[in-house]
């Protein structure tokens, strides 16, 4: 499982409050807890304020990039703070994401294809996220075509089906699933990522709520987890999900992991 590290997202108001005031302590903090806890990529939101969010997203990349040589993620809809951000990495990132609105895709779907990067694609378009697996499909299959279209390979392509909350509409965690299961079979080079926690809003004991989720995604494929990291408990159920699935040859990484004490009861930080 590929994570992505999500805490640096300006939508937190800890987090907005340090990108204002330019505290490089508390984002090299964030991004340092994040990867020794075993994320494989940190995702960089820089807040919903158009104005400032690509000097801001500037500013988070290097700032991050002093301390890790992590891959980042681009979690921006703007196209003109990704590119700006483009120019500012070190190494290919992430971006985070298209959909079928019309001005993010002709707007972020070139800077990812110049680039060769990996792209998370969102199944909702302008009208909205759909209710239903055949809406969602249907636009992925339309992303996909603009997708090949830029010379963008599958392999390059995380599908997000969108994963609500449960709280508000019962079926959308049996709708993300399906959505999953069925790009896993049309678009089989294709990976398939998503915001876990969104599952669980509004509800208690959502830590129990994310487990449960993210053991049907491994079932369908879920391959790129965005997530906590930091969050012992959730990565473990992970790595058990991996195995009971047969996708850990000879359960070696879940003993690996167990033995370098990544895994297992231990201090649950945040
Ligand atoms: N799909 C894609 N990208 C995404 C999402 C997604 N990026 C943003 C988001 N969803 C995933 N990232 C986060 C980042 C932080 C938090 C949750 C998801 C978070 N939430 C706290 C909580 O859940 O209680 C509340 C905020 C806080 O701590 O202040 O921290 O779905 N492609």
């Amino acid at each position: 499982m590929l994570i992505i590290g999500e805490k640096i997202n300006g939508t937190r108001k800890a987090v907005q409050t340090a990108i204002i005031d330019k505290n490089v302590e508390f984002i090299q903090a964030l991004a340092l807890a994040q990867v020794e806890a075993g994320a494989d990529i940190i995702d960089l939101n820089a807040g919903t304020s158009p104005d400032r969010e690509p000097d801001d997203l500037v500013w988070l990349v290097k700032t991050v990039q002093e301390v890790t040589d992590r891959q980042l993620c681009l979690d921006s809809p703007n196209p003109r703070a990704l590119a700006v951000a483009m120019k500012a990495v070190n190494e290919v990132p992430m971006i985070n994401s298209i959909s079928g609105e019309p001005d993010r895709l002709s707007g972020v779907l070139p800077v990812a294809a110049d680039n060769n990067c990996p792209l998370i694609a969102l199944a909702m378009d302008a009208k909205g996220i759909p209710k239903g697996v055949d809406d969602r499909l249907a636009i992925i299959r339309r992303l996909f075509d603009e997708i090949h279209e830029s010379g963008l390979k599958d392999d390059r392509i995380y599908v997000d089906p969108l994963i609500m909350a449960v709280a508000t509409n019962t079926q959308c965690g049996h709708i993300a699933l399906d959505t999953m299961k069925a790009v896993r079979k049309e678009f089989p080079q294709a990976h398939l990522t998503g915001g876990m926690s969104n599952i669980s809003f509004g509800l208690p004991l959502r830590s129990f709520i994310n487990r449960a989720f993210i053991t049907l995604a491994v079932y369908v494929g879920l391959d790129c987890a965005i997530i906590d990291p930091t969050d012992n408990d959730l990565l473990t159920t992970i790595m058990a999900a991996e195995v009971v699935t047969g996708q850990d040859n000879f359960c070696i990484e879940f003993a690996n992991a167990f033995r370098a004490n990544k895994i297992g009861p231990k201090k649950n930080k945040t």
